[in-house]
C-alpha cells in the first residue's frame, strides 16, 4: 500500500471513461501570481537543467518529496562548491528554492513538464516547461487535469469530455483569506464582510438583528426580545431608555429583579444572570445597532444562549468510553469526539448561567450499534457520558438492504451502503431523544459528515463540520489511481461524499494548518481537493478551496482530568501508578508484554497508537535499533493494542506488527524493548506519560503524516517530553526546541538523535517537560475550544437565518452528485465486502 513515505509511481489504471455528465457550471481559471513565482531570468537554465535531470530518471510523474530530495541533491552536485563565490549564481538558486518550495508534483508529458507550483499556503498554480522555451506557460485548471487523465487513460480516453465537478460559482461571492494565517479565522471574515455588506444596506442589518433576537426560543420560552418592539427605531429607542432605567440599579441585582423592569421595555431573558452582566450586554447591542462593527457584533452574538442541544455524528469504528482506543478505525476521534461532548455541555451550561436562563443541555453523540461487541458497550442503545450531566450516546444500527441489522465491525471503507438508511433510522432517534429537532448538528470525518449532511438538510439544523484525518492526502496518488485502490479502500465513495459534505456544511472546523491549506513546504488536507482528477470517474476543476473563509482552526485540547503533569504527586492514583509499573515497566514482561528487560532503570522512548503504516511505529523500531547511543541511553516502550499479528483482521495492522517483529530480530533488540498490548483506560493512559516522565523518559510521535496527534499534547500535559513528526499537526503544536524536537521521521538518524539528547542532558529534558506543560496550556484546551465552536455557530445560525448565502443553487447541485455519482456507487460494494 503506498503511503506518503514512498515516494514512487503506480501502475496506470485501466478505468473507462465517464458517460455521465452533470451540468458543470461556468467554467473557470486560476490567477494566482505571487513574487515566489517570478522566476528571476537567470534561474530558468537551473531550472531547466534541473527537470531535465529528473527527467532523465524514466519516471513520469514526481512528488513532493521526490522533488525536494532531487534538488537538494542537484544543487549539491552542480552549484554547491561556487555559491559562496558568485552571488548571482546564489540568488538564482535561491529563486528556484522559492520557486519549488513546496512544489506539489511534476508529470512529464511528451516533451513537456507540467509542474504544480504552490505561490503561497492553500494556493496552487500549473506552470508547463518545455525544453526549447525561454519562459514558464501557465496551464489551465482543465488542461491539467486532462494531462494528469492521460498519464494514466492515454490521451485518446482522456480527451473525450466527461463529468467535470466545480464548485467555485457557488462560492463566487464568499470572502476568502488573503494572509495565510488568518487561514484559521474563516467565521470572523466572512462576519466582517456580511456586517460590512448589510450595514451599508439602509437599515437592513438592524431590521434583521431585530427579527432574528425576537424569533429565539429555549425549552419553548421566548428569550432575548419580544414582540412589542416591531422596529429597529423602537428597539434603539427601548435599549436607551433600558439603559438608563439599569444604571439606577445595584450591579449585583439578578436577572429576576429586574425581570419586570425589562420585559415592559421588550427584553426578555438571555441578556445576563445579573445588572451588570446585562448592562455589558445591552452595550453591546448599543454598538451594534449604531455601527455594525463586526468584532463587537461577534462578541454580541457569542454572548446568545442560542444552542442548547447538540447532535455530534461519529458512525464508524468502535465508539465507547472504555476498552475500544487502538481498535481499528478506533483512535483520536472517539477522544476527540468524548472530550467535546463534555466541553459542549460545560460550555453551554456555563452561558446559561451568565445569560440569566434557566435551561439544561441537551448533548447526543450519535454513533453505529454494534450487536457484536467484543465486550465493549458498543451494543448498547443508550450510554451516558462519564462526567456529563446530560450528554449520551445514542447508538442505531446499520442494516442490510432487507433491513437485518448488521452485527459486526466493518471497515470504515466499507460502511458506505449503510449510511442513507442509518440517517433515516437516527432521524427519528434524534427527535425522540430530543423530543424535538437539535440547535446544530456537527458531523466528524467523511461517514460522520455525510449523515450530517443528510440530518441537517431535513432538520434544517446548521451543520459544523469537524475534518480528522480525512484519507485522501494520506494514500499516495489515491486519486489518480483510485480504480486501483477501488476494491480495498473505495475511495470514490469517500472522496464524492466528502465534496458534498464539505461543501454543503455551514462551517468547518479544523485542528491544525495541515488539516486545510498546509504550510508553505507542504499541501493541506483540504487543499488536496482543491483541483484534482479520478480518471474515468470524474475531474474536479475546483472541490474544495483552502482559502474560502469557511475554515476554521480550532485545536482540541487533553482532558486535564487526566492528563495532568508528574510533579501533581497528589493527584496521582497509587495503585494506577504500581499496577502499570508491574505490568508494563519492570524487567520481566507482564501479561500480553515480551521483551525482558536487561536495565530496567534507564529512561524509555515511549510511543503509543495504533498500528497502522502511516504510524510509523516500525519506522521507531527501526531507527532506535540502527541507534548505538540512543540504545545505551534508552529503553524502547511500544503500547499498542495488539502485538500478535494473529488476533487482528485488519490487513495494514497485521503488515506493520509483521515488520516490527522483523526489525526487533534484526536489530538485535532483545534486552531493550518492551511491547505491551494493552488497551489503557484515560487513567492509565495519563499514568503511563507520567511514569515515563518520571524516569525522565521521551515520548515518539514518528508518523509519516499525521493531521493533528492528540497523544503529542497528552504526553506533553503530563510532562513528558516529545520528538515529533515535522510532517503535519504535530509540528504545529510542538515548538522545535522549546517545548521539544520536531524531525523528519524518514531521517532516522535525526529522528534518532532529537531522542538521544533528550534522555542523555538532564537541562535539556527540563526545559522541554516545562515547555510541553506551558505550550499545551496557552494553547490546547478543551475549554477554548468549546467557547470558539459555540461561538461560531451563533454567528453561522444568525447568517443562515438571514439567508445572506443563498443555498438554493449550491443545495441543488449537492443532491444532483448525490443521487447521480455518489449513489450508483454504492453498488460497486457488495454487503459491506
Ligand atoms: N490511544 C490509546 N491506546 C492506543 C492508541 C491510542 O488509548 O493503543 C489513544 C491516545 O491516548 C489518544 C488517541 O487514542 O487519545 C489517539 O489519538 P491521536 O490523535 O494521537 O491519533 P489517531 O489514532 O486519531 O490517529
Ligand atoms: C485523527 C487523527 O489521525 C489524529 O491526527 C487526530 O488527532 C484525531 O483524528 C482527532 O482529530
Amino acid at each position: 500500500m503506498p503511503s506518503p513515505a514512498d515516494a514512487a509511481t503506480l501502475p496506470p489504471t485501466q478505468a473507462t471513461n465517464p458517460s455521465t455528465s452533470v451540468g458543470s457550471p461556468p467554467r473557470h481559471e486560476i490567477s494566482l501570481e505571487s513574487p515566489r513565482q517570478r522566476l528571476e531570468a537567470k534561474a530558468l537554465p537551473l531550472l531547466k537543467h534541473f527537470v531535465a535531470e529528473l527527467g532523465s530518471r524514466d519516471e513520469k510523474l514526481v512528488l513532493s518529496d521526490q522533488i525536494a530530495r532531487h534538488l537538494n541533491e542537484f544543487i549539491d552536485d552542480h552549484i554547491g562548491d561556487h555559491i559562496g563565490d558568485h552571488t548571482s549564481e546564489a540568488a538564482a538558486v535561491a529563486s528556484l528554492r522559492r520557486l519549488l518550495r513546496g512544489c506539489v508534483l511534476l508529470l512529464f508529458a511528451q516533451d513537456d513538464a507540467y509542474i504544480v507550483l504552490r505561490p503561497g499556503v492553500g494556493l496552487q498554480s500549473v506552470v508547463r516547461l518545455h525544453p526549447l522555451s525561454d519562459r514558464l506557460e501557465r496551464v489551465s485548471r482543465d488542461e491539467f487535469l486532462q494531462v494528469m487523465d492521460a498519464s494514466v487513460q492515454g490521451t485518446e480516453y482522456a480527451s473525450q469530455n466527461g463529468l467535470v465537478i466545480d464548485f467555485a460559482p457557488f462560492f463566487r461571492e464568499f470572502p476568502r483569506v488573503v494572509e495565510p494565517q488568518a487561514m484559521g479565522s474563516g467565521i470572523s471574515i466572512l462576519n466582517r464582510h456580511l456586517a460590512g455588506q448589510m450595514y451599508r444596506g439602509n437599515g437592513t442589518f438592524n431590521l434583521s438583528l431585530l427579527e432574528f433576537l425576537r424569533n429565539q426560543k429555549l425549552q419553548g420560552q421566548q428569550i432575548l426580545l419580544n414582540d412589542y418592539l416591531t422596529s429597529p427605531e423602537m428597539l434603539r429607542t427601548e435599549l436607551a431608555s433600558l439603559r438608563e432605567e439599569l444604571q439606577e440599579v445595584s450591579s449585583e441585582a439578578t436577572y429576576s429583579e429586574v425581570a419586570h423592569l425589562m420585559r415592559t421595555r421588550g427584553f426578555e431573558a438571555g441578556w445576563g444572570c445579573d445588572v451588570k452582566t446585562i448592562r455589558e450586554t445591552l452595550a453591546l447591542l448599543a454598538q451594534v445597532t449604531d455601527s455594525a462593527e463586526p468584532t463587537t457584533f461577534e462578541a454580541l452574538l457569542g454572548r446568545m444562549p442560542l444552542i442548547r442541544s447538540v447532535v455530534m455524528v461519529s458512525p464508524h469504528g468502535w465508539f465507547a468510553q472504555d476498552g475500544v482506543l487502538g481498535r481499528p478505525d478506533t483512535g483520536g476521534q472517539v477522544t476527540y469526539v468524548l472530550d467535546q461532548a463534555r466541553a459542549f455541555e460545560r460550555r453551554i451550561n456555563q452561558q446559561f448561567a451568565e445569560c440569566g436562563v434557566d435551561a439544561t443541555p441537551h448533548v447526543i453523540i450519535l454513533t453505529r450499534l454494534l450487536p457484536d461487541a467484543d465486550g465493549t458497550t458498543c451494543n448498547l442503545p443508550r450510554e451516558k457520558v462519564h462526567g456529563s450531566e446530560n450528554s449520551w450516546i445514542v447508538r442505531a444500527p446499520f442494516r442490510d438492504e432487507a433491513g437485518e441489522i448488521l452485527p459486526s465491525w466493518i471497515s470504515r471503507f466499507k460502511i458506505w451502503p449503510f449510511l442513507e438508511q442509518f440517517a433515516v433510522e437516527s432521524k427519528q432517534v434524534v427527535l425522540t431523544e430530543l423530543v424535538g429537532r437539535p440547535d446544530l448538528i456537527v458531523g466528524h470525518y467523511s461517514d460522520g459528515n455525510l449523515v450530517a449532511h443528510r440530518l441537517a438538510d431535513d432538520l434544517e439544523v446548521t451543520h459544523g463540520a469537524c475534518v480528522h484525518a480525512l484519507e485522501k492526502s494520506k494514500y499516495l496518488l489515491s486519486d489518480l489511481h483510485w480504480a486501483d485502490m477501488e476494491s480495498d479502500y473505495h475511495f470514490s465513495l469517500q472522496f464524492t461524499a466528502d465534496l458534498i459534505a464539505y461543501n454543503s456544511a455551514d462551517f468547518i472546523l479544523s485542528s491544525s494548518f495541515r488539516e486545510v491549506g498546509g504550510n508553505e513546504d507542504g499541501m493541506g488536507m483540504i487543499e488536496s481537493y482543491d483541483t484534482f482528477s479520478m480518471p474515468g470517474l470524474y475531474r474536479v476543476r475546483s472541490g474544495l478551496d483552502p482559502r474560502l473563509a469557511r475554515h476554521n482552526i480550532v485545536p482540541p485540547g487533553a482532558s486535564e482530568d487526566f492528563f495532568f503533569p508528574n510533579t501533581a504527586t497528589s493527584r496521582r492514583i497509587e495503585g494506577v501508578t504500581q499496577s502499570l509499573e508491574e505490568r508494563l515497566l519492570g524487567a520481566e514482561p507482564g501479561e500480553a508484554c515480551i521483551g525482558e528487560l536487561l536495565d530496567p532503570s534507564k529512561p524509555f522512548v515511549f510511543a503509543m497508537a495504533r498500528m497502522d503504516r502511516i504510524k510509523n511505529l516500525s519506522g521507531l523500531v527501526d531507527l532506535f535499533g540502527k541507534h548505538p547511543d540512543l540504545r545505551n541511553h534508552a529503553n524502547l516502550l511500544l503500547v499498542t493494542s495488539l502485538n500478535r499479528a494473529e488476533l487482528s483482521q485488519d490487513a495494514e495492522e497485521i503488515a506493520e506488527v509483521n515488520r516490527a517483529y522483523e526489525l526487533i530480530e534484526q536489530h538485535n533488540l532483545a534486552g531493550h524493548f518492551r511491547w505491551a498490548a494493552a488497551r489503557l483506560d484515560k487513567t492509565e493512559t495519563g499514568e503511563i506519560y507520567r511514569l515515563i516522565a518520571d524516569g525522565n523518559g521521551v515520548f515518539a510521535q514518528p508518523a509519516f503524516m499525521e493531521t493533528f496527534g492528540l497523544t503529542v499534547i497528552e504526553a506533553m500535559a503530563c510532562g513528558t517530553p516529545v520528538v515529533v513528526t515535522c510532517f503535519g499537526g504535530p509540528a504545529e503544536i510542538v515548538i522545535d526546541g522549546e517545548s521539544g524536537f520536531v524531525a523528519n521521521p524518514n531521517d532516522h538518524v535525526a529522528f534518532g538523535d532529537a531522542l538521544n539528547r533528550i534522555v542523555s542532558d538532564r537541562d535539556l529534558w527540563q526545559k522541554f517537560s516545562d515547555g510541553g506543560i506551558e505550550r499545551v496550556n496557552d494553547a490546547f484546551t478543551w475549554n477554548r475550544h468549546a467557547e470558539k465552536v459555540m461561538r461560531l455557530a451563533n454567528v453561522y445560525e444568525y447568517w443562515n437565518h438571514l439567508d445572506v448565502m443563498n443555498r438554493q443553487a449550491l443545495d441543488q447541485y449537492i443532491h444532483t452528485l448525490y443521487h447521480t455519482v455518489y449513489r450508483p456507487r454504492l453498488s460497486t460494494i457488495q454487503g459491506g465486502q
